[in-house]
């Protein structure tokens, strides 16, 4: 197909679909999921009537989890934001007054000229994943701040450690074909919980156990997935680099290496292995708190059973060792050889394999300005210093109040009364409380969008259902308008605003988002993906690192990275390390990952979802809750130094003792005591990445005396 073919395609695409009668409107979820549903949008009578999977997408299955098929019940919310808003109570107690699209536009664009021509860097956008899609992500977003010469945000609040772990010993994200995992006969889910995290992945896995293949779950609590495996190690959080080189120490006694793929394919591995003779199972399992036994099993399985697949996922990089432990874990299926089968080796992201434009957001149009990136991650400490203040903030695809680790500094940040924060949302959500002026943002079902995924291959289209509902306008459209505005108030002043790439149509920042004559979309691919929306990659088929074939510099894995100051992986302690004095005070590990029918912050307030997560829980191991008093339904405090969070005791043995299992993120203000877990996590960092640690965090749990 022609460039002009495509464009055109996409421009048809991008139209609201006609929907006079019942149809069925192609469509992608959005949500940040490995997953990447295609989805189908029932439309009757102009109103949505259903969201279903697709049955043709080989992941997706025809099946939606159960948060994105109440997709309508959240667009059709009769608390969406309908109109823009002005801020007339304090910061954060969230009480507004409607006003006119024009009225918000003039009050933004007085505020952010009079920033812009203080100091460019003192404006920041604050965005993550609340939709994955290029258009509505970073397309014309990222266009806006480039032009504006804005201080960049380094989007480190998931993947950050994970990521730089995988370049440091594979050049990039890349990995086995996640759902070529059908075909293993050893599964290894390594600090990842598919049921809850990415549900399609488990019909693959659940494939692959029922033709004989022996499931492992690595994970500190007894999470649904690990209940369905066959063995489970529940390690102390943080240990994984440790078990790791337990693993290669015991092939490497044992003989389980496959010297000819190390020999071959790879670099520096006696470094690493010299590394791994150190940690013997039983040290190993001392420090992981574990048994010796437990690491020999595993291993030798490791060692003899083919094709073996690891399934690793972003839960297990939130530590102060995050890419350390990526790195050691993909180092296993380069010493046991099992990259050479197509069901083998390992995948914790295989968003590298997508031949994505890096000129999409147009980093270019800061021409000779190199503006400060602020770390995303710490965005509390950003907001409260003084030096070089942030004092204009926009926030969209993102909901930071909630989600960013150390709340009550954040909140100390939003509260700022000299800060300008522009928030972009679907609903008032903790975050829009701030704003000082509130922009009702467009769903999924009433903006066109394009994605890739990062847990399978294909790409999607997605096309709108629906004309925007009440006033919302898609953040494409927002950013578009606000670089006219500033372009008419700055003039010659900034002159990249008036580029025109910052008046692209949605459809135009489509085909910018990808780069369409790369061997990936050879063949049929293209076509395919304009006729059915939806079509996999030219990429990572067979076993893709049989032979190397790895994004390194000689396109070997390597094992030991001289660029940076610790080529190896370190097992170094935790940030709140659990034998530390600040231990004596708070002694509970606690970690935070997601209760099943709650996705990050988003779907927090959709009733029918609150009702299938009941209440806000922590899991603690019966020893722990016994030592406290603690029961079952019991309200509890779970606390540190840096704050409180109440929630209803669950007293399980699913969770490990000495570690509690907080799952989040709720919205701070449906909490009974108005704060969520992230009052206990730190703005501590990964060791490399600059990755958030979250689940690298000390605390301690009391009962909560009933009132009254
Ligand atoms: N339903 C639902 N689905 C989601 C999300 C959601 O909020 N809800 N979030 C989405 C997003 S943004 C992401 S990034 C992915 C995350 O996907 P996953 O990584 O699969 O999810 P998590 O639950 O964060 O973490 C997985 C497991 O890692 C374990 N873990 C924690 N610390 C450690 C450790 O030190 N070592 C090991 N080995 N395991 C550890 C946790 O106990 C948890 O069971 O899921 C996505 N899918
Ligand atoms: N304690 C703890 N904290 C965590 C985690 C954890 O496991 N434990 N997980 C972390 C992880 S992995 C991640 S990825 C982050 C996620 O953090 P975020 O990316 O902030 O994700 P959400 O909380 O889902 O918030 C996304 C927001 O974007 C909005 N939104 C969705 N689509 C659009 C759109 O088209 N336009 C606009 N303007 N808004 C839109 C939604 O309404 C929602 O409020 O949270 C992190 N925080
Ligand atoms: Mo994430």
């Amino acid at each position: 197909m022609t460039e002009h073919d495509i464009r055109d395609a996409l421009e048809a695409w991008s139209q609201v679909a006609d929907a006079s009668g019942p149809v069925e409107v192609q469509a992608a979820c959005p949500h940040d999921c490995p997953d990447t549903c295609a989805m189908r949008v029932r439309v009757d009578g102009g109103r949505v009537v259903a969201v279903k999977g697709d049955p043709t997408h080989s992941l997706t299955a025809g099946t939606l989890c159960t948060k994105v098929s109440r997709y309508a019940e959240r667009s059709y919310s009769p608390d969406r934001l309908k109109m823009p808003m002005k801020r007339i109570g304090n910061k954060g107690e969230g009480k507004f007054q409607a006003i006119t699209w024009d009225e918000a536009y003039a009050i933004i664009g007085d505020r952010l000229s009079e920033v812009w021509r203080r100091n460019p860097q003192a404006i920041l956008p604050y965005s993550y994943a609340g939709t994955m899609g290029a258009v509505q992500g970073e397309g014309m977003a990222g266009r806006f701040f480039h032009a504006l010469g804005a201080s960049l945000l380094d989007r480190t609040v998931c993947s950050a450690a994970g990521v730089a772990g995988m370049r440091l010993s594979m050049g990039g994200s890349i990995g086995m074909d996640s759902e070529a995992i059908e075909g293993a006969r050893l599964i290894l889910l390594w600090g990842t919980n598919p049921i809850t995290s990415h549900v399609h992945l488990w019909a693959k896995i659940q494939k692959a156990k029922r033709a004989g293949a022996i499931l492992w779950a690595i994970d500190p609590y007894r999470s649904d997935s690990a209940e369905k495996c066959h063995h489970h190690i529940a390690l102390r959080p943080g240990t994984d680099v440790a078990l790791a080189y337990a693993i290669a120490h015991v092939l490497q006694r044992d003989g389980l290496l496959d010297d000819d793929y190390i020999a071959r394919h790879t670099r520096a591995a006696d470094r690493f292995l010299a590394a791994a003779a150190d940690w013997s199972p039983s040290r190993a399992a001392e420090w992981c708190g574990i048994e010796a036994g437990q690491v020999e099993a595993l291993a030798h399985a490791y060692g003899s059973i083919r094709p073996a697949a690891i399934r690793l996922n972003y839960g297990m990089q939130r530590h102060a060792s995050g890419a350390d432990a990526v790195r050691a874990v993909m180092a296993l299926p380069a010493l046991a050889g099992h990259w050479r089968d197509a069901s083998g080796g390992a995948v914790l992201s295989t968003s590298g394999w997508v031949p994505r434009n890096p000129n999409l957001a147009r980093p270019d149009l800061l021409g000779q300005r190199s503006p400060r990136s602020i770390n995303m991650s710490a965005i509390g400490a950003a907001l409260n210093t003084s030096a070089n203040p942030v004092e204009a903030l926009l926030v969209y695809n993102s909901n930071p109040v909630a989600i960013a680790p150390d709340s009550n500094a954040v909140r100390r940040g939003f509260a700022r009364e000299d800060l300008f924060t522009v928030v972009l949302e679907h609903f008032q959500t903790d975050t829009a409380d701030y704003a000082d002026i509130l922009l009702p943002a467009t769903t999924q079902l009433e903006h066109f969008d394009i994605h890739s995924a990062y847990g399978h291959l294909h790409v999607l289209l997605n096309r709108p259902a629906l004309a925007p509902l009440a006033q919302a306008r898609s953040n494409s459209r927002i950013f578009r308008e606000l670089a006219q505005l500033m372009a008419m108030r700055l003039g010659e002043e900034c002159a990249a605003l008036g580029d025109p790439a910052l008046a692209a149509g949605d459809a135009e920042v489509a085909f910018d988002a990808f780069e369409w004559t790369h061997p990936a979309f050879a063949d049929d691919v293209i076509p395919r993906l304009l006729r059915q929306g939806h079509s996999r990659l030219n990429a990572a088929r067979g076993a893709p690192f049989a032979a190397g074939g790895f994004r390194t510099e000689d396109g070997r894995f390597c094992f030991a990275n001289d660029s940076v100051p610790q080529p190896l992986p370190q097992v170094r302690p935790n940030h709140e390390d659990w034998r530390s004095a600040r231990a004596a005070r708070y002694p509970l590990q606690a970690i935070s990952p997601p209760p099943r029918h709650l996705l990050n912050s988003s779907f927090a307030n959709v009733a029918s979802l609150r009702d299938l997560n009941g209440p806000p829980s922590v899991l603690i191991h019966p020893q722990d809750a016994s030592a406290r008093g603690i029961q079952t339904g019991q309200a509890v405090r779970v606390f540190n130094d840096r704050g409180g969070h109440q929630v209803r005791a669950e007293v399980s043995d699913r969770a490990r003792p000495g570690v509690v299992v907080v799952f989040s993120v709720f919205w701070h203000k449906d909490m009974p005591d108005g704060n969520n877990v992230n009052v206990l996590t730190s703005q501590a960092l990964s060791d490399h990445g600059g990755g958030a640690t979250f689940y690298d965090c000390l605390v301690d749990i009391e009962a909560v005396a009933a009132s009254g």
